[in-house]
């Protein structure tokens, strides 16, 4: 098994300041940012997703380490992403109704704005009618759908269809992501694409509106 670093283990005691300055320390000494985030903050959240699934971590303690990762990120934020010079489109974007994760979807913003797109994020526990009326207020190029839970899945597709149904898709460009989705679910609920992680969101978004 591979070897927990000093920013990982920091990140899973939930130490927000103390993350900072090591992730700081990392980037002086001429780490890449995308390295830090993949392999130190990405990986450590994975590893608190088993302890969260054996019950050897608890509710409150991921959400500290939620807030830490989210301090982080901060950090890492200028470092990350060159392309922004112009806006490349507008994309409306959140998490799907019944789900409060959104460190996935920050990254997502984070690389999407960084890639010159305009974002409106809409948060998370997002209603399928704030989806619509969000797109009929900023006519967005793209709409953005993040799940992480399998139980939250199905809001995904109720939420396209509710777009569909209120008649807002048009020329609309519908990308979806979250652990728990995959290509094969996208095809299924009928949506224009399917990004595994942020990098890819950013790629695809750029190639939907090619
Ligand atoms: Co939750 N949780 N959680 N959790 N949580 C998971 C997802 C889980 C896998 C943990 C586990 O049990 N092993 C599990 C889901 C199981 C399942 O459904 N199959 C789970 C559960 C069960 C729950 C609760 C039900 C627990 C409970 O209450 N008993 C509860 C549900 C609350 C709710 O949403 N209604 C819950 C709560 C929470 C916290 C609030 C404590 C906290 C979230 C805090 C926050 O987000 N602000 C939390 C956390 C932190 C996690 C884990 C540990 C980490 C998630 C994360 O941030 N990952 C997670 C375990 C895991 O993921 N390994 C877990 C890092 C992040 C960078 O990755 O979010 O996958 P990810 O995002 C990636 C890609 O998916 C993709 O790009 C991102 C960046 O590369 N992507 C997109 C994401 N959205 C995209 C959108 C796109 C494109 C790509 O286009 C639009």
């Amino acid at each position: 098994m591979k070897e927990i670093n000093k920013i990982t283990q920091t990140l899973m005691e939930g130490d927000g300041a103390q993350l900072v300055t090591l992730v700081t320390e990392a980037l002086d000494q001429g780490r890449a940012a995308a390295d830090i985030l993949n392999d130190d903050l990405i990986a450590g959240m994975d590893l608190i997703g088993e302890k969260m699934g054996s019950g050897e971590m608890f509710i409150p303690e991921v959400l500290m380490t939620a807030h830490a990762m989210g301090m982080a990120v901060e950090v890492l934020k200028p470092h990350l992403g060159d392309e922004g010079t112009t806006s490349a489109g507008k994309i409306v974007i959140g998490t799907v109704k019944g789900d409060l994760h959104d460190i996935g979807k920050n990254l997502v913003v984070m690389m999407l704005e960084s890639a010159g797109f305009e974002v409106i994020d809409l948060g998370v526990d997002v209603e399928p009618e704030i989806f619509v009326e969000a797109i009929e207020k900023n006519q967005p190029d793209i709409l953005g759908l993040s799940a992480l839970l399998t139980t939250t899945m199905p809001m995904l597709k109720k939420t396209v269809e509710t777009v569909m149904n209120a008649g807002v898709r048009k020329s609309l460009k519908i990308m979806i992501g979250g652990a728990p989705v995959n290509q094969d679910f996208a095809d299924e609920i009928g949506v224009d694409g399917y990004a595994p992680d942020a990098g890819s969101a950013s790629k695809l978004a750029k190639a939907m509106l090619a």
